[in-house]
C-alpha cells in the first residue's frame, strides 16, 4: 500500500548564534555553498525522496526565505497534492500568538493535517547541511510499526548540551530522551559519544495530532518537541531511533559515510562550507542522481579574465557561482556567491563570499565571511591582523572575520 505522506518543515528558528548572518534573514535563508540557501538541503531531500506535499512553517525575519521559496520552489498547479506552501503563524493558539515553540507551530497548523489526512507526517528541521533519502527512514518506520521515529547520529559528548540525546535498547527502541543536557547519557560501549537527535521526526498523523492538542492545554509546557513532546512519549508509544549512518544516497560511492552538520555557530558554518568546497568533499553536490535544487537563476557563467604576465585571474580549489568575474585577481580554497567581482591584484583565500560583493584592486582577504552587497575597498587587508580586524568587524573564536554587507543592493551587473 502506498502511504500518504505530508511534509512539514520547521523553518522558523531565529538562528541567534549565527548572527550577524541572521540579522536580516531567518537561519534557513542563510546562503550556503555559493548559490544555495540552507533550506535547499531539506527541501531537496524531500523532493528527491518523492515527498511533494510540503508546508514550510516560517516565522522570524521570513521575507528573504519567502522570496527564495517563491523564486526557486514553486511548482505544481496541475496536481493538487504537489505543492510547497510557506505558512506563517495562524494565531490559533489560545493567546493568538506567534509560534511559541515547534509543537505550537504544528498545533497552529493542525487543520492542514486534519484536512488532508495523511498516514504519516514527516516533520523535519530546516537548519542542517546533509543529504538523506527519507524513503529509507519511512521504510524503517513502517517496518517497526512505530508511532514516532527520530533520526539519530552519534556526536562527540562535548556537544551533548546542544542536542536532544537519545537512549535506545538493543532493538533501536527509544527508552530515554533528554534535551540539551551536559550530563546526557553516553552511548553504550563508547563513553566519548552521545546519540543525538537530528531534529527530524516521522509521526503517525493521529499520534501527532493527539500530542499537539494535549500539549496546548498544558500550562507547564514550553510547546517544544525536544523539551516537552518527545520526553513525554517515552514508554507510552512505540518510538524508534533511525540510524542515519545506514542511509545511502544513490550514485554515491558505497563506502562513503553520510555527512550531517548542524551549522549552529559561525565557526560550524565556516567549517561546513569548507568541507563542501573541498576537492574530495564529504558531501558531494555533483552527484546528478541527487541534485541539490535551488532557484533557477539565469546568471551567465562565471568568467575568469587571466592576465598572462601577472599569472592572475583564476580560482583554485574553489566553488565560484554564476555571474562572477574574477578579473586579474586570485581566489583560493573559497566559496564565491553570485555576481561577485574580484579585481586586479586582489587575493581571496579560505573565505566565503556572498552575492554581489565587490573586492577592490589589490585587496587581501583571508579566513573571512563577506556578506551580501559588501564593497571591499582597494588595498584593504582583512584576516591578517585579527586585533585590528576586531576593531571594525565581528571576529569568531577561531578567528574568522565577518564583514557585514549592505541592505540595499547595488543594481546587479552595475559593477
Ligand atoms: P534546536 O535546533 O536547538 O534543537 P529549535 O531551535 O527548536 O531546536 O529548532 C528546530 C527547528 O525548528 C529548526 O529548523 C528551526 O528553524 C525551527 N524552529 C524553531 N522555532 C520555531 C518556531 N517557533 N516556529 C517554526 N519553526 C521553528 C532541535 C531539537 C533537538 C535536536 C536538534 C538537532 O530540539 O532535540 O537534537 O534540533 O539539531
Amino acid at each position: 500500500m502506498q502511504l500518504k505522506i505530508m511534509g512539514l518543515i520547521l523553518a522558523g528558528g531565529k538562528g541567534t548564534r549565527l548572527s550577524p548572518l541572521t540579522r536580516e534573514r531567518a537561519k534557513p535563508a542563510v546562503p550556503f555553498g555559493g548559490k544555495y540557501r540552507i533550506v535547499d538541503f531539506v527541501l531537496s531531500n524531500f523532493i528527491n525522496s518523492g515527498i511533494y506535499s510540503i508546508y514550510v512553517l516560517i516565522q522570524f525575519r521570513s521575507q528573504s526565505l519567502l522570496q527564495h521559496l517563491r523564486d526557486g520552489w514553486q511548482f505544481g498547479g496541475l496536481l493538487q497534492e504537489q505543492f510547497i506552501i510557506p505558512v506563517p503563524a495562524q494565531m490559533r493558539s489560545p493567546g493568538e500568538t506567534w509560534y511559541s515553540g515547534t509543537a505550537d507551530a504544528v498545533f497552529q497548523n493542525a487543520n492542514l493535517i486534519e484536512q488532508s489526512k495523511p498516514d504519516l507526517v514527516v516533520l523535519f528541521g530546516a537548519d542542517h547541511i546533509y543529504r538523506m533519502d527519507i524513503r529509507q527512514m519511512v521504510e524503517f518506520h513502517s517496518k517497526k510499526n512505530a508511532g514516532v521515529t527520530i533520526a539519530v547520529i552519534p556526536v562527540d559528548k562535548k556537544y551533548a548540551k546542544e542536542f536532544g540525546v537519545i537512549e535506545v535498547d538493543k532493538d533501536g527502541r527509544i527508552i530515554g530522551f533528554v534535551e540539551k543536557r551536559e550530563d546526557a547519557p553516553t552511548m553504550p560501549g563508547d563513553p566519548t559519544k552521545v546519540l543525538a537527535s537530528m531534529g527530524n521526526y516521522i509521526f503517525s498523523s493521529e499520534l501527532l495530532l493527539k500530542m499537539v492538542y494535549e500539549d496546548v492545554k498544558n500550562p507547564e509546557s514550553s510547546h517544544d518537541f525536544g523539551k516537552d513532546i518527545l520526553p513525554a512519549l517515552i514508554g507510552k508509544v512505540e518510538m524508534f531511533a533511525y540510524d542515519f549512518q545506514t542511509n545511502r544516497i544513490a550514485g554515491d560511492p558505497p563506502e562513503g559515510m553520510p555527512y550531517w552538520r548542524d551549522v549552529g555557530t559561525l565557526d560550524a558554518y565556516y567549517e561546513a562550507s569548507m568541507d563542501v568546497r573541498a576537492i574530495d568533499p564529504p558531501l558531494n553536490l555533483y552527484n546528478r542522481q541527487w541534485p541539490l535544487r535551488t532557484s533557477g537563476y539565469s546568471d551567465p557563467p562565471a568568467k575568469f579574465a587571466f592576465d598572462e604576465e601577472q599569472r592572475r585571474g583564476q580560482a583554485i580549489d574553489s566553488m565560484v557561482s554564476g555571474g562572477c568575474i574574477i578579473s586579474g585577481g586570485i581566489v583560493k580554497r573559497s566559496v564565491v556567491g553570485r555576481w561577485v567581482r574580484v579585481h586586479s591584484g586582489a587575493l581571496v583565500e579560505d573565505s566565503i563570499i556572498f552575492d554581489n560583493v565587490d573586492i577592490g584592486r589589490r585587496a587581501k582577504i583571508r579566513r573571512a565571511i563577506i556578506e551580501k552587497n559588501a564593497r571591499i575597498p582597494e588595498g584593504a587587508v582583512i584576516g591578517y591582523d585579527l586585533e585590528e580586524d576586531a576593531k571594525h568587524y565581528h571576529v569568531t573564536e577561531t578567528g574568522i572575520v565577518i564583514v557585514e554587507g549592505h541592505r540595499s543592493p547595488v543594481p546587479l551587473g552595475s559593477i
